[in-house]
């Protein structure tokens, strides 16, 4: 079956999904994006996705075309007319076709484009054995010349610390923020474990505020573990009981070093083991349907 790529309203055959060089999207990085997981048939927490795309394109002064409720519509009939179960679904506004200068004024028209694909899931080795990563010397971007919460399609501050991972031969990579504290990686957020407390930098740390942290927070929550949102120096890293990581691609999924430092007893946690159980579970039971 031919893949189905909504764009502008029509879903358009894979290889009729295209767009100009003249987008600002394209030229500029002039633009928004989502990227969220359906499992078993239902789309996870897509409302607050769609709210986090338009809080993202109000940022940067960008009008969706399409309404709160259209854009759920054309994601949810994109995921059907690609008869997705389990998948990983791509939301990009762009700033439109504009001409060769920056004025976005000069872009009459945004693109809508939603691609609902099967997903690459990570292999079930690292849930099991856990990652290890590097600190990045690139620094996260600071919130005064671009907001790490604004998901927008200029990635090129992750793209060069994810290029210092994949030369350390590490699947991701701590960004710390201008201050010099623990920030988040490069496509997920980060926790510690430190005794009975679960720690996570704050959204005013410099950070994208993933739908998944949140959901993770809820689980927390729910297992009567203490949650706090606190900035954390890299040493607070080296030395606490667990790591993990957060995002749609990723789940949860366990750190077990960091520059070359062993993270608690080197292997997943028993708190990181009980949170991905319930993750895992709340993404079995809850999200909108895809099909009636
Ligand atoms: N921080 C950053 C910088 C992200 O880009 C997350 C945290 C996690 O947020 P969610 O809402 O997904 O829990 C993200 C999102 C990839 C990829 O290919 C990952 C993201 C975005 C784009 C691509 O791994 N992560």
């Amino acid at each position: 079956m031919d893949q189905l790529i909504y764009l502008d309203g029509e879903l358009v055959k894979r290889e009729d999904a295209k767009v100009s060089v003249f987008d600002h999207g394209l030229l500029y990085g002039d633009g928004v994006f989502e990227g969220i997981r359906a499992y078993h048939g239902r789309v996870f927490r897509l409302d607050e996705h769609i709210a986090r795309l338009e809080r993202s394109a109000r940022a940067i002064m960008l009008t969706p075309p399409l309404s709160h409720e259209e854009l759920v519509l054309a994601t949810v009939e994109t995921c059907r007319a690609n008869n997705i179960e389990d998948g990983y679904i791509r939301l990009v506004i762009t700033r439109g076709v504009g001409d060769l200068g920056l004025d976005p004024r000069k872009c009459p028209k945004p693109s809508v484009i939603i691609i609902a694909a099967s997903i690459q899931l990570y292999p079930e080795e690292f849930y099991e054995v856990g990652l290890p990563l590097i600190t990045c010397s690139t620094r996260r971007n600071s919130a005064a010349s671009l907001d790490p919460g604004i998901k927008s399609l200029n990635y090129l501050n992750n793209i060069l610390a994810k290029i210092e991972c994949i030369e350390a031969d590490v699947q991701e990579g701590i960004m710390l923020a201008q201050s010099g504290m623990v920030s988040e990686c490069t496509g997920d957020n980060i926790f510690i474990v430190a005794g009975e407390k679960l720690i996570t930098p704050p959204v005013d740390a410099g950070i994208l505020e993933g739908i998944t942290r949140k959901a993770v927070i809820e689980c927390a929550e729910a297992e009567g573990i203490m949650v706090v949102e606190r900035m954390f120096p890299i040493t607070a890293v080296y030395t606490a009981d667990e790591c993990f990581l957060t995002g749609t691609a990723a789940e949860l999924v366990p750190v077990v070093k960091v520059d070359g430092r062993i993270i608690g007893q080197g292997k997943p946690g028993d708190t990181t083991k009980r949170l991905l159980k319930r993750f895992r579970d709340l993404t079995r039971s809850e999200g909108t349907p895809i099909r009636e």
